[in-house]
């Protein structure tokens, strides 16, 4: 059980007193948010990759302040993800949408599902079994409704097809519909009545540095859509913006009339060509109408806030103490989570993990953990390793990721990049539970130290006394997307790869802005 009582809570990283938030509003791998709102109560969903449980579920009632109440694909019925499914494979962009007194989710699982549609009269949960919809071609699915009635499914591409959203079927033979503005890979788009017209929000450019989003209206849910003459209505490309790759946006008007966008951006650091390293993450700024057209606000780190009255959440837990006999939903897995290979209740007050493969190489390993959302984090886990190996890992995929492991009576750090792995430092201990640690600290380039990294990732042991003894500092730029490539971020967790890894508890604490001393 914990030595010391958890740490308060940290400060509210988002919002302060004078009015205004800071961007991101959900920080971490966090991309394509899509956003409804129903009376004063605002929901988000967000893409999950190869990640279980998948579409990751947030509530809100200001637009800045979420918390994640659920997922919307928790069972495996929902969401087969077999080891055949590469990284940044698997969940794609999911539209979220209430209609008709329901909540309903259409996504992709590539390449095992294609299209499916969940839903649900809550949010937090349980959704359907998932209903194929086997007419849709491409992905980033989006689902709207005229006032007859019908269903248009609109997809990346960019194009539409009718369906019955109860069986998944077509009512007509797919159409093409924009092929936008002009950028490459016209995409995620989003179908919105508005007055008496219709409006068809994309993103272009593609999800990198040429990222944007683009607008067309029109008279009908099928057009035909003329283009806004001031597209793309948000990018940061050729900028030297902190915030890049803006676009795959939702739009939403909240209940006070305002209108607002989520979009998803990066937060690049270290010299050219900069690099991201805690993935896409879901940004806000508000939108104001000219001539029938949205305009969208400057983009910052840190923005006036929306007049509404904050709801200020209880921060997440920022540490689990595993006392419980379910994982809370923050917690990610890398394509399943067998029963038989992660327990709560085989050692109660323990998360014990069992090896599904040897290691993080392997698509099938074991491995629990939560996304890092902050660009400085300090995380700890107290492990007991019992005849076998496991540790902490910084994640990205399975050529990407740095780990401090315990194999028998050795604490080490083993490093993957791509074709190259290393071991890199290493320690007897003293045999029993042991504090494994990771640090990361953005780093901050001055004249004098123009520093090419994102970051510097430590990983180590503590000491008795809590000291902080580190194994190895690692240059953070091999756990970037842009070295890795793909769609994800990181991922902080447990893994095993031989015998049982026991885990009493886990401690995260993460700063955007102070290089203070953790
Ligand atoms: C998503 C597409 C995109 O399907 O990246 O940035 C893809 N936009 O819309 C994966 O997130």
């Amino acid at each position: 059980m914990p030595t010391r009582p958890p740490p308060e809570p940290p400060e509210d990283p988002i919002s302060s007193a004078n009015g205004t938030f800071s961007n991101p509003v959900i920080g971490g791998c966090h991309p394509d948010p899509s956003v409804c709102r129903v009376a004063e109560d605002y929901y988000l969903a967000c893409s999950s990759f190869e990640y279980f449980p998948g579409v990751p579920i947030f509530h809100s009632r200001d637009l800045v302040h979420w918390r994640q109440i659920g997922n919307a694909l928790d069972r495996p019925t929902q969401l087969p993800l077999p080891e055949s499914t590469p990284s940044s494979g698997g969940v794609y962009a999911p539209t979220l949408r209430h209609h008709d007194g329901r909540f309903w989710l259409i996504t992709s699982n590539v390449p095992h599902r294609g299209t499916l549609i969940v839903t649900t009269d809550d949010p937090a949960g349980p959704w359907s079994e998932p209903i194929l919809v086997p007419a849709v071609p491409a992905i980033d699915p989006d689902l709207a409704w005229d006032d007859e009635g019908n269903c248009w499914c609109t997809f990346a591409g960019i194009g539409q097809v009718r369906i019955d959203p109860m069986t998944g079927r077509a009512l007509e033979a797919p159409r093409r519909l924009w092929s936008g503005a002009g950028g490459q890979y016209p995409e995620a788009p989003h179908l919105y009545k508005i007055g008496d017209l219709w409006y068809l929000l994309i993103a272009e450019g593609g999800t990198e540095r040429g990222h944007g989003i683009s607008i067309a209206r029109g008279p009908s849910p099928t057009g035909p859509f003329e283009p806004c003459p001031a597209n793309p209505i948000l990018t940061h490309r050729s900028t030297d913006r902190p915030i890049q790759n803006t676009g795959h946006g939702d739009l939403v008007r909240a209940h006070d009339g305002s209108w607002w966008l989520l979009f998803l951006g990066v937060r690049p650091r270290g010299g050219t060509p900069g690099w991201h390293v805690i993935g896409r993450e879901t940004f806000l700024a508000p939108v104001t109408w000219t001539d029938g057209w949205p305009v969208v606000g400057e983009v910052n780190p840190v923005m006036r806030a929306p007049a509404m009255p904050p709801a200020r959440w209880p921060v997440p837990p920022v540490r689990d103490d595993f006392a419980t006999d379910t994982l809370a939903p923050q917690w990610i897995s890398v394509r399943s989570r067998a029963p038989e290979r992660v327990s709560l209740t085989e050692r109660p007050g323990w998360l014990t993990l069992r090896p599904g493969a040897r290691s993080l190489d392997e698509p099938g390993v074991t491995f629990v953990g939560r996304r890092q959302a902050h660009l400085n984090v300090r995380v700890r886990a107290k492990v007991e390793v019992a005849h076998g190996r496991g540790g902490l890992a910084v994640r990205l995929d399975e050529q990407h990721h740095y780990a401090v492991e315990i194999s028998g009576r050795t604490a080490r750090v083993r490093a993957r990049i791509g074709p190259l792995e290393q071991s890199l430092g290493e320690r007897p201990l003293p045999g029993g539970p042991a504090v494994l640690r990771v640090e990361t600290r953005a780093s901050a380039p001055s004249p004098d130290h123009p520093r090419q990294e994102p970051d510097v990732v430590r990983l180590g042991v503590e000491e008795d006394d809590g000291r902080f003894l580190p194994l190895a500092e690692l240059d953070g730029r091999y756990l970037s997307t842009e070295v890795a490539g793909g769609f994800t971020g990181r991922v902080i967790g447990m893994f095993a790869g031989a015998g049982a890894v026991h885990v009493d508890w886990y401690d995260y604490e993460g700063h955007d802005t102070a290089l203070h001393d953790f």
